[in-house]
């Protein structure tokens, strides 16, 4: 599958808003694949919220952890964790065409994503993040090499402290998407468009 340079995620948290609110804001700058997080909410609210999503045209819309609400509301996929239903499990329940990313935080755990039937592979914390609770030890940009190198052509994402500052060494480093929260949420929804719109025109000239 193709990635999007920028994989921008939602947080209603940082960014004060709701999934949909946020899908509309990241469209405006020009995102067309958004993943919803949602740490918080009950499944019947966060199945309101994602339907209302996904709703949205012109946005493939991947749900976080659940890959019951993603089935629900017809998103194009779940990105799981490493304590989530297996890649298997959420394969035989989503079907062939489905997207299933899979969270990684070290070579060990990358390695083993590589025989596993998702269609990319998530490694972080690249640098230090706040944003996620229990955030494992920094990968840091030597060990998102070292993941690229074990992992081959695998569609490869780099999440955790990714800032416009950092994200072209990231891509230089191996990653094909830079997965985003707080770079691009947390400068308030007015921000939200234009940092989305800049941070992939900084980053669509960089080959991997
Ligand atoms: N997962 P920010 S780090 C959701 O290591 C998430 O797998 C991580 O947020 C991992 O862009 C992280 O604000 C937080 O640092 C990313």
């Amino acid at each position: 599958m193709q990635l999007p340079r920028v994989y921008a995620i939602t947080d209603t948290q940082i960014s004060g808003l709701s999934h949909a609110d946020q899908v509309r804001l990241l469209a405006d700058g020009g995102a067309t694949f958004v993943q919803l997080r949602e740490k918080n909410l009950p499944a019947l609210n966060f199945y309101r919220e994602a339907k209302a999503a996904t709703e949205i045209s012109g946005v493939r819309i991947v749900i976080n952890d659940r890959a019951d609400v993603a089935l629900a509301v017809k998103a194009v996929g779940v990105h799981l964790g490493q304590d989530d239903l297996p890649p298997e499990a959420a394969r035989t329940l989503l079907g062939d065409e489905a997207i299933i990313g899979y969270s990684t935080h070290n070579i060990v755990q990358a390695q083993a994503a590589a025989s596993l039937p998702v269609d990319y592979i998530a490694i972080g914390p690249i640098f230090r993040t706040t944003t996620k609770a229990n955030a494992d030890p920094e990968v840091g940009l030597n060990g998102l090499r070292a993941v690229r190198k074990a992992i081959g052509d695998i569609p490869l994402v780099a999440i955790g402290g990714i800032t416009p500052e950092n994200a072209p060494a990231v891509i230089e480093a191996g990653a094909d998407s830079v997965a985003v929260i707080s770079g691009l949420l947390s400068g308030g929804p007015a921000a939200i468009s234009a940092q989305f719109r800049a941070l992939t025109e900084l980053l669509s000239s960089r080959q991997t």
